[in-house]
């Protein structure tokens, strides 16, 4: 890892120790605050002043290297789902990034970019700008001389207030697979609700996705570009009690809205190509009637 802190700004980019002792960036905007570890270029906090954390941060979660941090903003690359004997989602989550530069915007919002360690096939870039929003880029360039097929996913574990209650509106009418039962349906509901362990992989949709949280009183947007796929997931109470780095009783404080390419939505990247996936979390406070 760069253990240099060239990329520190005074009150805005903090290089702090984080859990498990490992190094922890903590950003501070106009309007907002989050956490990025180095390990995986994991967002682990975005927070707007004044309202309830945006990401869901599980408390089992480990921190430590070479394994993945359970909440927040797992970045999956370059493959999505088991392979065998590799990691779960990949191995970019499990990498110390290197952070290449930060600055802050005329917006007073804040930028960070982190690069996965150099491979010979391809170089993968990602840029978190901290304010109103949280917007996460993530660039991939084939830089080999064939080419390049991948997954990828930002898998974003969204704060709610009770799984019961809240309702995702904008997969109307796209086909999904349900990986529980490995069937494909097309949803025909104008908004998903849960009632069990849910798994959807919504495929070939650039639409926008909002969760309904009447618990804590706001829409949450998620803006998406560069992305095919979307997946809905949340464990429920055996898969939880399978989980041992995700307590028992958090499933009802989250659930995972997951942007990017997967399954038969891979990209493939001829030699020289790149592809970026663009994702923007937003929210809307709702007055009391809501
Ligand atoms: O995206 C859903 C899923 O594949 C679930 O089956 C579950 O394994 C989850 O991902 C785990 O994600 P995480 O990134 O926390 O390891």
């Amino acid at each position: 890892m760069d253990h240099s802190n060239h990329f520190e700004i005074p009150g805005r980019v903090i290089l702090q120790t984080g859990k498990g002792g490992l190094p922890v960036i903590r950003v501070v905007s106009d309007t907002s605050t989050a956490e990025i570890y180095p390990l995986g270029a994991h967002v682990t906090h975005f927070q707007r002043n004044n309202e309830e954390p945006l990401l869901f941060m599980s408390e089992a979660s480990e921190f430590e290297i070479g394994k993945p941090i359970r909440g927040g903003v797992p970045i999956v690359f370059p493959w999505f789902g088991g392979r065998d004997g590799m990691p779960l989602h990949g191995f970019a989550r499990l990498a110390v990034w290197d952070i290449v530069t930060s600055r802050v915007l005329a917006d007073g919002s804040v930028m960070l970019h982190f690069r996965l360690p150099q491979d010979d096939e391809f170089a993968t870039d990602f840029i978190v700008t901290v304010g109103d929003t949280l917007a996460m880029d993530l660039t991939v360039t084939n830089t080999g001389s064939s080419d390049f097929r991948f997954e990828s996913c930002l898998h974003t574990y969204f704060q709610i207030g009770d799984i019961h209650q809240i309702a995702v509106a904008g997969l109307k009418g796209t086909r999904y697979l349900d990986a529980l039962v490995s069937e494909e349906f097309t949803e025909t509901e104008d908004v998903i609700r849960f009632t069990g362990e849910t798994e959807r992989i919504y495929q070939d949709t650039a639409a926008a996705v909002e969760i309904h949280d009447p618990v804590l009183r706001r829409i949450i947007h998620v803006r998406k570009s560069g992305s095919k796929s979307t997946v809905v997931w949340n464990p429920w109470i055996a898969k939880s009690q399978r989980m041992p780095d995700f307590g028992d009783n958090e499933y009802p404080q989250m659930v995972c809205v997951e942007s990017g390419n997967v399954k038969e939505n891979a990209v493939v990247l001829r030699p020289g190509e790149s592809s970026i996936l663009k994702v923007e979390i937003s929210s809307t406070v709702r007055p009391a009637d809501f």
